[in-house]
């Protein structure tokens, strides 16, 4: 066949390196930018494939998210705007991986039966890294090898990418597919709802900061932001953006922090936010994925009950999260909890589950999902004209709330705009949201071991089940400490093994090291 001989032809262009081995993982595939050319190809043939197996457009955005610059990586958006599905990532790393790059391609088109004549569509985006626009490239080479129909987004954050194809494949019901019509759609609805002013922005020195300027000329109101790391001098994610202000429980470089004055920053991609502030006496406050999840259920909740609306709020969280919050969310608040095993796609699949769930990892990737039914009731209750003033009130802000959310994908612009009104509409400071309830002292440390796949779990990972003996000694080590909780499990995404650990103080550390040593001890 004709499109295989082009994809032959193609593939020279972008060879394979000898003894290299890539594994499409829980944040799609990442590793140094050098040696990622034919992968990029190649899951472009693959992203064509799913288009045509889907009869859908699929997304392939190009980025390492909040590693190093030197970095980069790729994700497959599937039709909806979530992440690809699971049974696909097999195929992504065995195209990767393959020496005979076509006997595999024709086994997946075997396996999935798919029609090689039906159109097949891809939208294509990048970050700011120096090698994404060489590898977007290889992408779209890929797509043109197997006849698909491409269009390059250029510079989009990855949230921007998801919600283009759940447009582009809902026929313009979610929004227009074009980045006027992303800001459109959340500008509108933000601009109908109360704004605190004066938020200061680490862009993390990536694609985020280009978009938070490009989003703010398309608001009515005035959000007075003030961008720092905007890429015009740093480099990206160095020494800034969400994940380091999460690993290292401090603010980023590149500016200097005013007490009590509400910082948040993003990650590299612009898919996570964390925010934090320092107080008087100058020590440093991190409002985190839980602390968001807690003011976005709870702000959903109560307009939910003055709405009358018996719709049911859950939040969803993973292992990670602080005890604290989740005690507070089941006890206080009195909402469905449930954890999901690490990773957005299992977080957004259980959230599915519910009316509106909120559903947000602890490093800051989240957002709020609302069933079809859910956005039916809400939006013809906001019409109904004979509802009294409250419940009109708490429908028109339910209903603007859902444009601003990007329900595709944990969004940091979506998710910052949610939050900023939130604290508006309620008259919360950072200090009074941060309050609501205290963290437990905690910490995450990192194993080496010789096969971290020595260590399997259960219980949405909280639990060890191997190697033997390994769960009997992190509970008695757990027993020695007060309202204490730990648990281990391989990474994802790297070759390490994590242990967490939290307890009623800093003790949080010397249990953290126990495990750490019995992890060594029994899998090392
Ligand atoms: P791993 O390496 O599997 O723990 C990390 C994060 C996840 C998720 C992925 C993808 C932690 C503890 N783990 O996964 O939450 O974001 O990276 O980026 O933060
Ligand atoms: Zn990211």
């Amino acid at each position: 066949m004709a499109q295989f001989q082009e994809v032959e032809k193609q593939s020279i262009m972008h060879p394979k390196p000898p003894g290299l081995t890539l594994h499409y993982g829980t944040a799609g595939l990442r590793t140094n930018a050098k040696h990622l050319d034919h992968a990029m190809f190649r899951m472009g043939l693959l992203a064509t494939l799913r288009s045509k197996n889907t009869k859908a457009t699929i997304g392939v955005m190009v980025t390492a998210s909040h590693n190093p610059e030197e970095d980069n990586g790729l994700k497959l958006i599937d039709p909806m705007g979530e992440m690809m599905a699971p049974a696909w990532e097999h195929y992504a790393t065995q195209l990767a991986n393959a020496d005979d790059l076509l006997t595999v391609l024709k086994d997946i088109i075997e396996k999935e039966a798919i029609n090689m004549s039906q159109e097949a569509n891809v939208f294509v985006g990048k970050d700011t890294r120096s090698s994404s626009a060489r590898l977007s490239q290889a992408v779209l080479d890929g797509v043109s090898a197997l006849d698909g129909h491409s269009k390059d987004y250029g510079l989009v954050t990855t949230p921007q990418l998801h919600y283009m194809v759940r447009c582009q494949n809902t026929k313009g019901k979610y929004g227009e597919a074009t980045l006027d019509g992303y800001y459109s759609k959340l500008c509108q609805s933000f601009d109908n709802l109360p704004v605190s002013k004066l938020l200061s922005v680490d862009g993390a020195n990536g694609i985020g900061a280009l978009k938070v300027r490009e989003m703010e000329s398309h608001l009515k109101k005035e959000l007075q932001i003030s961008l720092f790391n905007d890429g015009s001098q740093g480099k990206l994610n160095y020494q800034c953006g969400a994940d380091f202000v999460k690993v290292q429980q401090k603010p980023p470089t590149g500016f200097k922090m005013n007490p009590g004055e509400r910082y948040c920053s993003f990650d590299g991609d612009a898919d996570r936010i964390v925010y934090y502030y320092t107080d008087s006496e100058g020590q440093f406050h991190l409002l985190d994925g839980d602390k968001i999840a807690t003011l976005m259920s709870t702000f959903l909740k109560e307009l939910l009950e003055q709405a009358g609306l018996n719709l049911k709020v859950a939040v969803v969280q993973t292992a990670y999260a602080n005890g604290s919050s989740t005690h507070y969310l089941e006890n206080t608040m009195k909402v469905i909890v449930r954890c999901a095993k690490t990773g957005v796609k299992h977080l957004h699949h259980a959230a599915q589950e519910f009316d509106v769930a909120v559903y947000f990892e602890s490093n800051g990737h989240g957002t709020v999902l609302f069933s079809e039914a859910a956005e039916e009731k809400i939006c013809q209750l906001a019409e109904d004209p004979n509802i009294n003033d409250e419940k009109k009130r708490a429908a028109l802000l339910l209903q603007n709330t859902i444009n601003v959310i990007n329900q595709t994908v944990g969004d940091a612009i979506s998710d910052m705009l949610f939050i900023e009104a939130i604290l508006a509409i309620k008259g919360m400071s950072v200090q009074q949201w941060d309050a609501v309830y205290a963290d437990l002292p905690n910490r995450q440390l990192k194993v080496k071991v010789a096969d971290r796949r020595a260590i399997d779990t259960t219980d949405a990972e909280r639990r060890a089940v191997s190697p033997p003996g390994m769960q009997d000694t992190v509970d008695s080590l757990v027993n020695k400490y007060k309202q204490a909780r730990s648990f281990v499990r391989p990474s994802g995404t790297e070759d390490i093994v994590r242990v967490y650990a939290e307890a009623d103080t800093q003790s949080a550390d010397a249990l953290a090291h126990e495990v750490s040593l019995a992890v060594y001890r029994l899998a090392g």
